[in-house]
């Protein structure tokens, strides 16, 4: 049978390197879309990309960009996919609030350029289509947990856009038969986050407090709850998704929530420091319980406008209808974070010796 042939929007980002690597071990051919950017973006996946000119090459880039429907529709059409993963978005949620325009065309009118396009090129029938939705869309939910039936009520320009980007895959799925579905997928990271989502931000803040480059850390909301799994056991999800015979919406979760607060803790334990906090709201400060120096300080600035308190989420439906559950435990997924910032800390740190 020959290889199946995969499209990856977003294919720069965190789970776009996870993503690819998991469909290249499964013998796919990979192309992804990248953005135009003045300084190099392709570190997560420059260790699977070879020379065209090499033999046996699975994976290839394109330029293209989310908001341009023309580079949309000419990758379709040039790599002819049997499955789309749409991952690429502006995903940071506090930025949205920033740049809400700009969230809602790439996020939002992004996914219908990319359904669209598959309706123009009458490929319908003969690709798949998965959209990284996201538990942002509940929002102020009122029930915790959160699965499939679980009312969505957006509370930033990120959401919404993202809740306009679920709807329109379900449209696209009963209006034209396009074997679309959503992962509502809950948080998920890995060494390989982004350096300004809270998880990593902690991570890279430990190692570099740890070898003496940094001497406090600052946060906003450290009450926020999140239900933070690893990308790498995520995207075996999405695949498992695009693979079942009928289109559907799916939650992907671990089932157990923690505090940023909890995070940070277990991010320091993990070189042997216990936090002990003192004060409250803006006014509280996270201590080193043995020398009593100040690690961690409240920044207003990271406050959001709206904030989503808790995010807990219930995956029974993925794991009785795809089999999937998720391998990684809190203080795994901790502590790998950890691990790798202190290996890039020192490296970094080399670097800047050899240059004094
Ligand atoms: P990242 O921010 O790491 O990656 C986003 C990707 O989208 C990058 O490749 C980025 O390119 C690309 N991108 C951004 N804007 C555009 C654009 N205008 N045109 C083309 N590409 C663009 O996100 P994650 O990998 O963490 O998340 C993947 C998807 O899953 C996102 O849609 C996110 O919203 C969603 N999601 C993520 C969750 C998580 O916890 N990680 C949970 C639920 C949903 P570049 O590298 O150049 O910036
Ligand atoms: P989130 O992730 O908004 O859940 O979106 P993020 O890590 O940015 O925030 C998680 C929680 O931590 C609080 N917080 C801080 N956040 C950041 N970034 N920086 C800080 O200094 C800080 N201090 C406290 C936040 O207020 C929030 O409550 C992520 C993204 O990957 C989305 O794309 C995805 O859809 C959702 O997860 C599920």
């Amino acid at each position: 049978m020959a290889a199946k042939t995969a499209l990856i929007l977003g294919a720069t980002g965190q789970d776009g390197a996870y993503l690819a690597e998991l469909l290249l071990d499964k013998g796919y051919l990979v192309h992804g879309l990248k953005r135009r950017s003045s300084s190099f973006n392709t570190g997560r996946i420059d260790h699977l990309y070879h020379d065209r000119h090499e033999r046996d090459v699975r994976f290839f880039l394109h330029h293209g960009d989310m908001t341009d429907a023309t580079s949309l529709i000419r990758i379709i059409q040039e790599t002819q996919p049997d499955e789309i993963y749409n991952l690429a978005a502006q995903s940071h949620v506090q930025v949205s609030f920033e740049t809400p325009e700009y969230t809602a065309n790439t996020d939002g009118l992004g996914t219908l350029r990319v359904l669209e396009a598959l309706r123009i090129l009458k490929m319908t029938e003969s690709c798949r289509f998965y959209q990284a939705s996201t538990s942002e869309l509940f929002g102020r939910a009122a029930t915790v947990p959160q699965d499939e039936r679980t009312v969505f009520q957006p509370r930033s320009p990120y959401a919404a856009s993202k809740l306009y980007a679920y709807w329109i895959t379900v449209n696209y799925r009963e209006a034209y038969g396009v074997h679309a579905s959503n992962g509502i997928l809950f948080n998920h990271e890995s060494p390989i986050r982004g350096e300004t989502f809270v998880t990593r931000k902690v991570s890279r803040a430990v190692a570099a407090i740890q070898q003496g480059l940094q001497s406090r850390l600052y946060l906003g909301n450290i009450d926020a709850k999140r239900d933070w799994g690893h990308a790498r056991d995520y995207v075996e999800g999405m695949w498992r998704i695009l693979q079942q015979p009928i289109a559907d919406d799916y939650v992907l979760a671990t089932g157990e929530t923690h505090t940023v607060r909890e995070f940070v803790e277990a991010a320091f334990d993990c070189v042997g420091r216990r936090i002990e906090w003192q004060g409250a709201g803006a006014d509280e400060k996270g201590y080193d319980a043995e020398n009593g120096a100040t690690l961690i300080e409240i920044d207003p600035r990271y406050f959001r406008p709206t904030e989503v308190d808790i995010l807990l989420g219930d995956a029974t439906k993925a794991r009785l209808q795809l089999g999937w559950k998720p391998r990684t435990k809190f203080r795994e997924l901790v502590s790998e974070m950890v691990t790798s910032d202190l290996e890039t800390v020192l490296k970094e740190a080399g670097r800047n010796d050899r240059d004094d």
